[in-house]
């Protein structure tokens, strides 16, 4: 039986580079979990997503309850065998995505009352009620219900609701049913407050998760206070805990994390993207609808072996996007998640061989050139 660990490999700065070792098989860090919503990583099928390198998925508390329901996903044998991922999979916990989905929603200090943007039908998530849907989803990594303020907030606002989050994360602890090799994650919250953050560190690491997540970033505020925060947090996050911050990012945001010692990211950019005909290179980003790559006989980036560049030219994925194709949308996405994959795989070598510091340069200077 496996015990859920993070075991480090190699340190640069702040940089880590390590193991993520869980009931459903080892991730190595730093990692990037494409986003699996609704129980499908949307235009890819399980073995696309697989042979990209992806080592771990994440799926939605939210949307799961919603449809098909956790007690059916259960039944059917867990979230695992129900979309074919027998991977890892980290599931966020519901508040985030009521508070950016429920049309009607009305938070109290016991939890959320909220209508399905499906269907109008009333629900409601506890932090006991999140737990259990997470379980009954057989969730590797299970995450702390928690409410994330929309950033500019008045001080005082954000500290009423981190605060909240704390006692709730208390909660999830209790209604946790710990497991080999399973995890639940308490989430920082606390805004751009440094004294914040770091109380709220101080609550989640006196309850005691295998993991911390930072969340209510990403959120308005920017990338310089995104970082700075980070810089005031994640040295307080016991250093043998993995760190993931929620819903980052563009590579640079990856990058500069990575930097400030973050060891897993989610975020829906490289697939909404792609179905968005954007495409993800070293040099930047290009539209593949654009005209200038109506011709184009090269692929999307000579560096990518996904099945877009390895098979096909730009050229054809212009047509197809502009034919409305739903060909165009599925290599696109393929294609973005390879990339996100390959910056993580060359960030983590690179933190392997001594060398990250070069290699963030090199990377900033490609993006910055642009030269299609
Ligand atoms: N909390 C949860 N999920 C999240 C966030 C958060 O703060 C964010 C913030 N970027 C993304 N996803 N539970
Ligand atoms: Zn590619």
């Amino acid at each position: 039986m496996t015990t859920f660990s993070w075991r480090p490999e190699a340190r640069c700065g702040h940089a880590r580079a390590g193991w993520l070792d869980t009931a459903h098989g080892t991730v190595a860090t730093p990692t990037f979990m494409p986003v699996g919503t609704v129980g499908t990583v949307k235009a890819m099928t399980m073995d696309s997503v697989r042979s990209t390198g992806a080592g771990i998925v994440l799926g939605n508390t939210y949307h799961l309850m919603l449809r098909p329901g956790a007690e059916r996903v259960r039944e059917l044998g867990g979230l695992h065998r129900f979309m074919d991922w027998p991977g890892p999979i980290l599931t966020d916990s519901g508040g985030f995505q009521v508070m950016s989905l429920g049309p009607l929603r009305k938070l109290d200090p016991d939890g959320v009352t909220f209508r399905s943007h499906i269907d109008g039908s009333k629900h409601r998530l506890t932090p006991e009620r999140s737990t259990d849907i997470q379980h009954a989803l057989d969730a590797t990594i299970s995450m702390c219900f928690d409410e994330c303020p929309a950033l500019p907030a008045a001080p005082e606002v954000i500290a009423k609701s981190m605060r909240m989050s704390m006692r709730w994360a208390e909660r999830c602890r209790t209604a946790f049913v710990q497991r080999p090799g399973y995890a639940q994650y308490g989430i920082i919250q606390g805004g751009t407050e440094p004294e914040l953050r770091a109380e709220s560190v101080k609550a989640l690491t006196g309850i005691g998760f295998e993991g911390y997540a930072i969340g209510g970033l990403a959120v308005g505020e920017g990338q310089e206070l995104m970082f700075s925060t980070l810089e005031a947090t994640v040295p307080l996050i016991p250093d043998g805990s993995p760190r993931y911050l929620m819903g980052v990012g563009t590579p640079d945001d990856l990058l500069g994390a990575v930097e400030r010692g973050v060891d897993m990211f989610d975020c829906v950019m490289p697939t909404r993207a792609g179905r968005t005909a954007r495409a993800y290179t070293e040099r930047g980003t290009l539209n593949i609808r654009n005209a200038r790559h109506a011709s184009d006989s090269r692929p999307i980036s000579p560096h990518c072996d996904c099945l877009a560049c390895s098979r096909h030219s730009r050229a054809y994925l212009h047509h197809l996007f502009r034919a409305n194709e739903m060909l165009g949308p599925m290599l696109l996405t393929w294609h973005n998640i390879a990339y996100y994959q390959r910056l993580m795989r060359g960030m983590r070598a690179a933190i392997v061989d001594g060398t990250f510091e070069a290699h963030a340069a090199h990377l900033r200077a490609q993006w910055a050139m642009d030269d299609w």
